[in-house]
């Protein structure tokens, strides 16, 4: 028996007192016993997780306006890590470190530089992260990397899952603000595919402007491997989610402005939108015979309606519509009405017939269940039921799939299994492996954009607040409120035995391959304990080592107006033993984990004494694990 299981099975002691199960756990033999804490753990569907027990799952969070990913253990709701992605961090300096500046500015195009260069930046510092999911190989996750999107900048990361930072973040040419994000499913991730949410001219120059009729829309499909843009194809109308299905063969993105509206009485004006159905094989064969026209060095198919082509079909759906999600029976899409209190069901099964013999477009649909106001997110048991949250109404749905295709074709049977109130006003929803074909039907969490009432006041900006649901028996039990900072859009929740972090950096990572080649170049070997101040003119290359609770350097001088740049390699290969490099009064500050190298530049323009310190408790003489940069004045 693990300790979890064990200690799942007192906290329901321990929170319900004496009941059947816990006096039946009582008298089971050992034999019985795992299967009786098991039990018991379901019917209590406790979150609470004892102080030294690991979580089941992780989670895997956006963040929205925030920039960064976050990490949970589930479902005790713990927050483990933060991972600083489109912002600049203050602890770890993320945005601020050569390292991390790489990545966050070699996927941008040279326009996007220099017009942050103008305004004194490398880099954006502010992102709105929306969806992060995981790579798949068949079906499932695999535990390689997590892909996310930056709805304010036009970006998309990648994440690598052995150290939890990421890799790649590149910014999406010809499209405006990407929203919706998923990665291909099968055969594996391969494509990572991105909606361009918001209408503009394709070539944005400024030629065009208060034109609105000349306003176009992007699907991307990044290669997940490379990092690369692979095609992008033009639409009529908006794109806001997308999810595509089990098989490999499709790609589905709602558009809730398929009237391209520039306002709000424009957007909704229409009762019927669509999805738009992405064929990518088709999409592939046509930039094969070179039909596309190449803008920014991506190949862009047109896919819009009337182009008599087989790129894509647009199914219409009620109304400005919104989540797209692919349920784990590996068949069947929904498509949340958002203004129309109903989903519409694709079944994928009858999407060949669209492409191959122009059926209607409305055949594939094959429910269309009426589920409450405002459905946005729909998550899946993997037992055949979905789970669609209703904005308006503040709820969780629980709905039948089978029942629900029946209605729509004429039987006399509700599709609805239960209802749960939730506080308020959910966005998505996520369960257990719920997007992958291992749903295991467990847990639920709702994500709500209003906490109102629910917590502590902390003046007029309120927390979000979630919620975890047992979904393990037909009723939904809401068993935990948890406030959580802006605004976790979406989340995913995966087995923890599929991630599988390292606990110490290898010295052979591709992060400090720059500051590798610079040392080599310097005649020092980062890791070998040197100890060197290499001066190339006004460059200052300091090369400095940590072991708790020291640095190499007890001091350095430069001279006024020297651009310095400082390379700490933490030699500390123990767990956990994490330092930091803040240079006082200079805002600079990095974080240096067991056998990383990390690197800042900036210009010694401050004449004196001036401190080092670790900011990263490491040692019983962590404060004294500190030194000084001396700084002559100009002209000494
Ligand atoms: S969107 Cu936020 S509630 Cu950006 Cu996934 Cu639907
Ligand atoms: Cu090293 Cu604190
Ligand atoms: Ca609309």
């Amino acid at each position: 028996m693990s300790d979890n299981e064990q200690h799942t099975g007192l906290t329901r002691r321990g929170l319900f007192g004496a009941t059947a199960a816990a006096g039946a756990m009582a008298t089971a033999s050992s034999a019985t016993w795992l299967t009786s804490a098991r039990q018991a753990r379901a019917q209590a569907a406790s979150t609470e997780t004892k102080p030294g027990v690991l979580d089941e799952y992780y989670g895997f969070w956006s963040s929205g306006q925030t920039g960064e990913l976050r990490i949970l253990g589930f479902p005790s709701m713990r927050e483990l890590m933060r991972v600083p992605v489109f912002n600049r961090c203050s602890a770890t300096g993320w945005g601020q470190t050569n390292e991390s500046l790489k990545i966050l500015t070699e996927g941008l195009s040279s326009e996007t530089r220099g017009f942050l260069a103008k305004r004194g930046l490398k880099t954006y510092e502010n992102g709105d992260l929306h969806h992060p999911h995981m790579s798949f190989t068949d079906g499932t996750y695999d535990g390689r990397y997590l892909f996310m999107n930056d709805k304010a900048n036009t970006r998309v990361a990648r994440v690598r899952c052995d150290v939890m930072k990421p890799d790649k973040i590149i910014e999406i040419p010809n499209a405006h603000d990407i929203h919706g994000m998923r990665p291909q499913k099968y055969p594996r991730t391969g494509y990572v595919f991105a909606n361009s949410e918001h209408e503009a001219p394709l070539v944005n120059d400024g030629k065009i402007l208060d034109e609105p009729s000349k306003y176009v829309n992007i699907f991307t499909a990044i290669d997940g491997d490379k990092m690369e843009v692979a095609w992008q194809v033009l639409v009529s109308g908006n794109l806001d989610n997308v999810d595509c299905d089990y098989q490999g063969n499709y790609a589905f993105s709602t558009s809730y402005n398929s009237e391209m509206g520039m306002n709000l009485a424009e957007m909704t004006e229409s009762e019927l939108d669509h999805v738009v159905i992405f064929d990518l094989a088709e999409i592939e064969k046509g930039v094969a015979n070179g039909d596309y026209q190449e803008l920014n060095g991506v190949k862009v198919i047109d896919g819009r309606k009337g182009k008599n082509k087989n790129y894509t079909r647009y199914v219409p759906v009620p109304n400005n519509p919104h989540g797209v999600n692919a349920a784990p029976d590996m068949k069947h899409i929904m498509i949340a009405g958002k203004l129309s209190p109903t989903v519409s069901v694709i079944d994928v099964e009858k999407v060949d017939a669209l492409f191959s013999q122009n059926a209607d477009p409305r055949s594939c649909i094959v429910a269309e269940p009426e589920l409450g106001l405002g459905p946005l997110h729909t998550a899946f048991d993997g037992k055949g039921n979905a789970f669609t949250t209703t904005f308006l109404d503040s709820q969780i749905v629980k709905w039948n799939i089978d029942k629900a295709i029946r209605a729509y074709a004429g039987e006399t049977v509700d599709p609805i299994v239960s209802k749960v109130d939730v506080h308020y006003q959910p966005g998505h929803n996520s369960t257990s492996m719920g997007e992958t074909k291992e749903a295991d039907g467990k847990w639920l969490i709702s994500m709500n954009k209003f906490s109102k009432d629910r917590f502590l006041n902390t003046g007029p900006l309120k927390p979000e607040n979630e919620q975890v649901i047992d979904i393990s028996g037909d009723e939904m039990k809401v068993v935990h409120d948890g406030p959580t900072f802006a605004e976790p859009h979406d989340s995913i929740i995966v087995r923890a035995d599929i991630v599988n972090p390292v606990n110490v950096w290898s010295r052979e990572d591709p992060m400090w391959e720059e500051a590798r080649k610079q040392a080599a170049a310097d005649g020092v070997v980062l890791e070998d304990g040197s100890e060197q101040v290499i001066r190339d003119g006004n460059k200052v290359r300091v090369y400095m080592w940590s072991v708790a609770p020291t640095f190499s350097h007890e001091k350095f001088t430069v001279k006024e107006g020297d651009e310095v740049t400082v390379y700490v390699t933490n030699l500390d290969d123990v767990d956990d033993v994490t330092h930091g490099f803040t240079l006082s009064n200079h805002g600079i500050a990095m974080e240096i984990s067991p056998q990383a190298t990390a690197s800042v530049t900036f210009t010694a323009d401050r004449p004196g004494v001036h401190w080092f310190y670790c900011q990263w408790f490491c040692h019983a003489l962590h404060m004294e694990m500190r030194g000084r940069m001396l700084v002559e004045p100009r002209g000494a």
